[in-house]
This record gives structure tokens, C-alpha cells and sequence, in this order.
């Protein structure tokens, strides 16, 4: 049978689509790179749960050359009859229906929904066209196309070119292949990101235990073969944990993990404690990371107390007059990682990633107390717990230490503050959300920078010296450091688990250092401090690093400037024949007037936003680079040999 034309009528149920492409934001967040990768998503998702549902074991995803993106699982193929309640087959309300995804799938457990979740009508409208393929003995097609229709003067999106059609080819595989064209006039641009689509897959293998993913970028040059990647982690969690440790010095060798469901909620964690004095905890609900946290993270926390607290009494590892550790203590040098899959997910929070359900946090209680009981019961498992209960108990000892110290240094600190932010020039204007602190390196360039400012908005404080390597430090030798304890008053939010978005001075952070090693370092140790001790500041996307330019060309009047080589080639032809050039070797080397218009000026300068999208993939670099391990370091830097890697996980944004 070949399939029907697409008639006048049939169109009327689109109606829905055209409000997406009208108001993409609302269904995508943005138009940005993070809204065309998102759309992405939407179909990758649909596999997953095809995966999560125990009917697909592979996924593949290519990146075309032609600017396309394909995913293809080996699942049971989208329902191909006719829908009864729409009179269209599966497919067809699959790509022409807003959140159309599992509707017709009532018995199945499916979870999708949340953050992605908006369906793939959406990812359809957004596009330029779709192909679907299916494979259930035959291959079944069908199409859809987005155009501009001079009669009706509007643009018809996501509209299907013909009914699904039984091409009678036969076939031995199952599964769904979709592949899709992002619309260029929606998105800003359409070039997937290879590195961002094999994390969030490497990401989703590991949350997937024993599913195979593979991605392949075509779009390479015509000599150069295409880059593949391959993530099937047989040790789900278990292996994501090792992962997120490489690097550090675990204190027991294998990570321990549970798996339950409770109230309808699964549950599943892995943990692994290191040497390192900081807790790192990943959780995501339905694969969708929380950096933001939650109901489920607070359950686990608890659990997690609750439960290491009980054994360590009826182990005799606390003793009758010694009191209950603390949540804090357990945690110092945790590396976590849970994953809970529920219905009607609601996300709050200022980045929409943190769990609203408070119908979480019991269930994930319960199941961690009850999973630690159990898994400690294990004789083979005492020496982990041993080391667990040790780390816990130096950290108590700490604690109560830095606690007698604060209190003893209390009087002191009010004046200690008043010197320490000596050195910063303040703004004049009242209003945080205006107020901007550039943090410079050297007192030279700190002094070229008070010239240039704009005293209202914008306040300079220069650093000497490197600030201390924060990363292998206890915190009560991170705060020993005066430029550290210089940056911490000068925002006046207070830092670790007292940090307080509410009283921070400055809403942007822009950190201004040389294009060199040194500069490069300090930008490193700057960044892992705001990682490690106000990791808000950088989840709310408040922390920026300045770029000045490293050439001048110039002749006569006409001056141009230009940020990197590329950049280079290009300003030379626009200044012309008889061109000089500058090569800025540090930002000593500007005039307060030059520092003012390439790098400080809002209407013309170039910011980086430092993001926190890839928590695990920023968890393991700030590991590598800041830690304890000279190996690891070593070998990440061969691996990644500019320091600027560093960057991957910053996001470029123009301000
Ligand atoms: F939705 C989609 F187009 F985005 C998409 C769906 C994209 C990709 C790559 C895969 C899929 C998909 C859907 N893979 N597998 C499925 N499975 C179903 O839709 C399905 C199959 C059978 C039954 C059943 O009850 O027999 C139910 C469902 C939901």
C-alpha cells in the first residue's frame, strides 16, 4: 500500500505544532546551541526508554554531514497501526501531537517527561524535515517537511509529506530510525557540538547499565574518516563512580551500589569515598542530571547518616558516650552518584534542575537505609566499612577543631576584614544585580584596570602572587590563605555550605589573567575555588573570565584588535598594506585605554560564562589538574596538552 495523500483536512490537527515553532523557548528553552541540541535529546530520549523498558539493547546517533542528526535503536519499533482515537498510525501522532509520547503506552513503565519530555512533535516542528523508518518485518517510512505556504501566508511546520507507508521491503531487524534537519531560521546556529552529544551519551550508558550507544561524527573532511565513540558500561553506576574517581586515591577498591523500587519510585546509588576532603554528588531523576539537587538528594543524605550512624554503633565503632557522626563528616570525600526514575516530575529551581517532588524524599530514605544495612552485612565488605568509618571520624575531628579555631579568631576577623579588602577598589553603585568584580592578576595590571573602570558598576580587586591550590587543602588552610579569604570578603556571600546567593555582592565574577601558563593556572585555581566552595555562583552562571586580545594591528587611525590566530588573518586585511602589529604578551602590557575597550567595556568586550552543565565531566578535570595525583595530572595534560581544556566546560557567550 503506498500512503495516502496528505489532505487539506488531515492538516487541521498541526494546529498544535505551529505554537512551538512560534514560541520555542517554551517548549525548548532557548534557540541557542543548548535549545538545537535539546531537540536532540527529545529523540534520544525516546530510545532510552525503549532501553529502560528492556525491549532495545543499541543505540546509534550520527551527526551527518549534511547538518542532519540520526537515531536509530533496535527496539520494538514505534506502533505502526492506525491509532483509534485519532484514526492515524502511531508514527504519525508520535510527530504531529504535543506531548504524544507514551500515550498509547499505559502498561509500560515509561518515565519520560521533565525537563526533555516535551515529545518529539516538538523536535518535528523545529525541523527543517524528518525522516522516521521503522522496522517490524518490513520497513515502514514516512516523512515530514516544514515550508512556507504562500496562500495561506504562514509557515506550516512539521506537516507530513505522506501517510506512513509499508514499503513491503523485508526486513530482519526491529526498531525506529529517525533522522532530522534542525530548521536554521529557528535555532542561532545548527552545529551539533560533538563533544557535548558524546558526554550527555557516555553519561546516559553509564545510567544505563549494559546499553550500547555509539556515536559517529560524519562531518569531517573528505580525506579524513569519520570519529566514533563506543560507551556500553556493563558496571552501570558501579562504573560510573570508578569513572568520576579516576584520578584520585579511593579508599576502599570497589564501589558499592543498591538497587531498589519503592513506591513506584526505582532507586539506584552508587558511592565510593577517596582521600579528597570534599563531597561530590551526582543525582539525576529519569537520566536528567539535578545538579540543583532536591527531595531525592535530601532523602539519600539522610539515608546515608542515618544508616552508616546504626552500624557504626552496633559494629562498637561509636561507643555508648561517643555522639553520632555527622551527615558532613560521612561525606567528606564521597563520591555519589543516584539515579531515581518516577511519574509526573516536577522541576524547580533557578536552572530547572532541581526535584520538587517531596513524595521523593522518603521512598529514597528508606531505600538507602535499607540498601546500606544491607549491603554492609557482607563480611567481605567490613574493611570498606572500616575505611569509611575512619575517614568519617578525622573528619569530625577537623570539624570540631576549625570550629574552636573560628570561634577563637571571631573578634580578630572584623578587623582581618577590613585590611583584606583594602586592596579592592569597591564601585560606587548599591545595586548587586549591576555590580561587577574584576579579579586581576597582578598588582600592575589590577592598577591599569582601577584606571579603566567604570567606577559605579565596576570594582577591581588585584591579586599577587597565585592564590593557593585549593583542591588538595583542607578548608581551614584554604581560609589561612589571604588572597582566598580576600575574594570571600570582597563578595560577602560567605562560602561552603553557608554560602548565600542572597548576599552577594556582585552578580558577575570576571576573572581577568594572562594568556599564558601562569595566567592559565591561576584561571584554573580561581575556578576550582568557586567549584568547590560556592559552586552556586557557578551553577547560576555568575562567574566570568575576561579575554583580552593578544595582537593590536594597526595603522594611522585605524586600530583593530583580534583574539585569537584566526582572528589574526582577518583584522590584518581589514587594516590593509603597511599594517604593524602588537602582540600583547600580558594584560601589563595595555593602556588603561586599550584594557577599557577590548576587555572591560560591556558594549564591546568578550566574556566566557563558566557552566556547570557537565558537573561529572568538570568533577574529574578539576581533579586532574588541581589534585594530588602527579600521574593523572600528567597524563590529562598530555592528553590535553594547551591548558586550555579547561575550557570544555565553559560556555562561550557574548555579553
Ligand atoms: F519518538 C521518537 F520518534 F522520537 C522515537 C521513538 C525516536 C527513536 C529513536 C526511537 C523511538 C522508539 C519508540 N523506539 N522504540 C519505541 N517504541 C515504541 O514506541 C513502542 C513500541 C511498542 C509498544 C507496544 O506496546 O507494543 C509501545 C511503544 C511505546
Amino acid at each position: 500500500m503506498a500512503g495516502k495523500n496528505y489532505s487539506a483536512e488531515d492538516i487541521k490537527i498541526l494546529e498544535g505544532l505551529d505554537a512551538v515553532r512560534l514560541r520555542p523557548g517554551m517548549y525548548i528553552g532557548s534557540t541557542g546551541v543548548k535549545g538545537l541540541h535539546h531537540i536532540l535529546w527529545e529523540i534520544v530520549d525516546n530510545a532510552i526508554d525503549e532501553a529502560s523498558n528492556g525491549f532495545a539493547t543499541r543505540i546509534e546517533v550520527i551527526l551527518h554531514k549534511d547538518g542532519s542528526a540520526s537515531v536509530e535503536d533496535n527496539g520494538r519499533g514505534i506502533p505502526t497501526d492506525i491509532h483509534p482515537k485519532t484514526g492515524v498510525s502511531g508514527v504519525e501522532v508520535v510527530f504531529t501531537q504535543l506531548h504524544a509520547g507514551g500515550k498509547f503506552d499505559e502498561h509500560n513503565y515509561s518515565f519520560s517527561g521533565g525537563l526533555h519530555g516535551v515529545g518529539a512533535s516538538v523536535t518535528n516542528a523545529l525541523s527543517e524535515w524528518l525522516k522516521v523508518e521503522v522496522y517490524r518485518g518490513t520497513v515502514f517510512k514516512m516523512s515530514f517537511h516544514s515550508y512556507y505556504d504562500e496562500k495561506a501566508e504562514k509557515y506550516m511546520c512539521g506537516v507530513p509529506c505522506e501517510h506512513l507507508t509499508d514499503t513491503k521491503q523485508k526486513t530482519d531487524k526491529t526498531g525506529t530510525y529517525i533522522c532530522f534537519k534542525p530548521d536554521a531560521e529557528v535555532f542561532d546556529t545548527v552545529n551539533f557540538n560533538f563533544e557535548t552529544v558524546s558526554k550527555r551519551l557516555k553519561e546516559l550508558a553509564f545510567l544505563n547499565k549494559g546499553l550500547e550507544i555509539n556515536l559517529i561524527d560524519e562531518r569531517v573532511g573528505e580525506d579524513k574518516k569519520p570519529i566514533a565513540v563506543n560507551y556500553k558500561f556493563d558496571g552501570g553506576l558501579h562504573d560510573f563512580a570508578m569513572y568520576l574517581n579516576e584520578g584520585k586515591t579511593p579508599l576502599y577498591e570497589n564501589p558499592i551500589g543498591y538497587k531498589t523500587e519503592k513506591d513506584g519510585i526505582l532507586i539506584e546509588f552508587a558511592i565510593q569515598h577517596t582521600s579528597d576532603f570534599t563531597e561530590s554528588l551526582f543525582s539525576f531523576v529519569n537520566n536528567i542530571p539535578t545538579p540543583e539537587g532536591g527531595f531525592h538528594e535530601t532523602g539519600f543524605r539522610t539515608g546515608l547518616t542515618k544508616s552508616l550512624n546504626d552500624i557504626a554503633r552496633s559494629t562498637g565503632a561509636l561507643k555508648d558516650k561517643d555522639a553520632n557522626l555527622l551527615g558532613e563528616d560521612f561525606r567528606e570525600g564521597l563520591t555519589a552518584i543516584l539515579s531515581i526514575k518516577m511519574k509526573n516530575v516536577q522541576f524547580e529551581g533557578q536552572t530547572k534542575t532541581k526535584l520538587g517532588n517531596a513524595e521523593a524524599r522518603q521512598p529514597v530514605e528508606t531505600a538507602t537505609v535499607e540498601g546500606i544495612a544491607q549491603l554492609f552485612k557482607d563480611p567481605k565488605l567490613k574493611l570498606t566499612f572500616d575505611e569509611i568509618v575512619k575517614k568519617a571520624q578525622s573528619a569530625a575531628r577537623v570539624r570540631i577543631a576549625a570550629r574552636q579555631a573560628k570561634e577563637v579568631a571571631r573578634a580578630k576577623n572584623s578587623i582581618d576584614n577590613l585590611t583584606l579588602v583594602g586592596k579592592l577598589a569597591a564601585c560606587t553603585g548599591k545595586k548587586p544585580e549591576l555590580n561587577e568584580l574584576f579579579i586581576v592578576e597582578g598588582d600592575s595590571a589590577g592598577g591599569t584596570a582601577k584606571q579603566a573602570r567604570i567606577r559605579q558598576t565596576q570594582a577591581i580587586l588585584p591579586l599577587r602572587g597565585k592564590p593557593l591550590n585549593v583542591e588538595k587543602k583542607r578548608i581551614d588552610q584554604v581560609l589561612a590563605n589571604e588572597e582566598i579569604r580576600t575574594i570571600i570578603s570582597a563578595l560577602g556571600a560567605g562560602y561552603g555550605g553557608d554560602f548565600t546567593m542572597d548576599d552577594l555582592k556582585y552578580h558577575k565574577v570576571i576573572i581577568l589573567s594572562d594568556a599564558d601558563q601562569d595566567g592559565m593556572h591561576i584561571r584554573c585555581i580561581l575556578l576550582t575555588f568557586f567549584f568547590r566552595y560556592m559552586r552556586e555562583l557557578i551553577n547560576n552562571g555568575n562567574v566570568y573570565i575576561g579575554m583580552p586580545p593578544l595582537y593590536k594591528v594597526y595603522k594611522k587611525d585605524i586600530v583593530e584588535y583580534a583574539y585569537d590566530d584566526e582572528e589574526l588573518q582577518k583584522k590584518i586585511e581589514i587594516v590593509g598594506k603597511g599594517y604593524q602589529i602588537q602582540r600583547y604578551k600580558g594584560l601589563g602590557e595595555m593602556s588603561a585605554e586599550q584594557l577599557w575597550e577590548t576587555t572591560m567595556d560591556p558594549a564591546r568586550r568578550n566574556l566566557i560564562r563558566v557552566n556547570i552543565e557537565d558537573a561529572a565531566e568538570a568533577e574529574q578535570m578539576v581533579t586532574a589538574l588541581m589534585g594530588d595525583r602527579v600521574e593523572a595530572r600528567k597524563e590529562f595534560l598530555a592528553q590535553n596538552a594547551n591548558f586550555n581544556k579547561v575550557d570544555t566546560f565553559i560556555d562561550r557567550v557574548n555579553i
